[in-house]
């Protein structure tokens, strides 16, 4: 379903077919090569979005919804086209596939999501000074060629540590009885340690300061066994409750949920269905919703650049799934009101958990 870029060379091409071509090139792909250096999109420069995804899409929440946006909004121009391209779990090769990605030529927008891209994307921008770049789960100031937008995720996991806790100190049947709750993280990053993960203790200790975090890391996004090994280690410990932010990993946690028999916080998107009467809490971000958005104004030409965004509770991109008759079957009445009662503070303001 997915196509990999490929740098085409022309070899044999003689003078004329090679000027016809660019020719061509220039009049009907004007793409990052071709165009002025302009502050934002404008309607009418080329239409050609690539999506690079630092990983696989398939089983990453964050990969899934982005692609899932830009694809809505490219849906709704007809001009527009896109392709996606996943760049794998080799970190380290990331930075090349994308310079060889904007070198091929073709795009005017790369679209990309998470926190290392804007280092990764930066010196590719400054190489090829006509290419933007839009970045979500991501922050980078003042760069003319770069928009970036984060999510609260202060928020989004005190909402996870919060429901986690109540299971504990509500009772409920598989959470144990120790004030612990169980992390496990695909690897360790600035935003997971300086934001996650404080903050899904936070806001644990919001329910009950004596809370302690297990914090575990796969050390990448796609070993399911791994995964599964961590979590029934960290529940032997004495954690009933784990949210797993570990990508293609997080299948092995549910499925030792389910054999084990303790719940799970999911993150990112609508997890209830996932592992039903294990799955006790979503906290999700809209980043389908943001990438369909944001790729509509690059295509409208109105998306500015070098200025990042924050969104959260309060402008509707960070919130807990509520509304899931799994969700209601799972937690008891009283838990649930206290969960509702948090959101409701978020959004009104009475709570204020900012980042930074
Ligand atoms: N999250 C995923 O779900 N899948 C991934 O493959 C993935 N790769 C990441 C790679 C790096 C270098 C970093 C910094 C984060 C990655 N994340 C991944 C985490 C993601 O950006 C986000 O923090 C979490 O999904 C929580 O919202």
């Amino acid at each position: 379903m997915f196509t990999h870029p490929e740098i085409r060379r022309k070899t044999a091409v003689s003078f004329l077919s090679a000027a016809l071509f660019a020719a061509l090139l220039a009049l009907f792909l004007p793409s990052c090569a071709g165009k002025k250096d302009s502050p934002s999109g404008k309607a009418g420069d080329s239409q050609s979005i690539a999506v690079f995804v630092p990983g696989v899409v398939s089983g990453s929440p964050v990969y899934e919804m982005l692609v899932a946006g830009v694809e809505k909004a490219v849906a709704e121009f007809p001009s527009a086209k896109m392709q996606v391209i996943e760049a794998g779990t080799n970190q380290a090769e990331w930075g090349d596939k994308l310079t060889s990605l904007v070198s091929d030529g073709r795009w005017s927008l790369v679209i990309t999501s998470n926190p290392a891209m804007p280092e990764i994307a930066a010196p590719v921008a400054e190489r090829f000074p006509d290419c933007r770049f839009l970045i979500f789960d991501a922050y980078l100031a003042g760069n003319p060629r770069i928009a970036t937008f984060r999510y609260n995720q202060r928020e989004q996991a005190y909402l996870s540590g919060y429901m986690a806790a109540l299971a504990v100190e509500g009772g409920m049947p598989l959470a144990g009885k120790a004030k612990k709750v169980g992390l496990i993280a695909g690897q360790e990053y600035p935003a997971m340690n300086g934001i996650i993960l404080p903050g899904y203790l936070e806001g644990a200790r919001a329910v009950n300061p004596a809370f302690e975090a297990d914090f575990r890391v796969v050390g990448n996004w796609y070993d399911a066994t791994k995964g599964a090994e961590l979590a029934k280690a960290m529940h032997s410990a004495g954690a009933g409750v784990i949210m797993p932010i570990s990508g293609g990993a997080n299948q092995g946690v549910l499925a030792a949920a389910r054999d084990s028999g303790f719940y799970v916080a999911w993150f990112d998107d609508n997890g209830y269905a996932k592992a039903p009467g294990n799955v006790i809490s979503s906290s999700v971000m809209a980043q389908e919703r943001l990438a369909y958005e944001k790729t509509r104004a690059w295509l409208e030409g109105k998306l500015p650049m070098g200025v990042p965004g924050t969104v959260g509770v309060a402008e509707g991109y960070v919130d807990f799934v509520s509304d899931d008759p799994l969700w209601v079957s799972t937690v008891p009445e009283d838990l649930r009101k206290r969960m509702l009662s948090l959101v409701e503070d978020l959004r009104s303001g009475k709570l204020k958990l900012p980042v930074e």
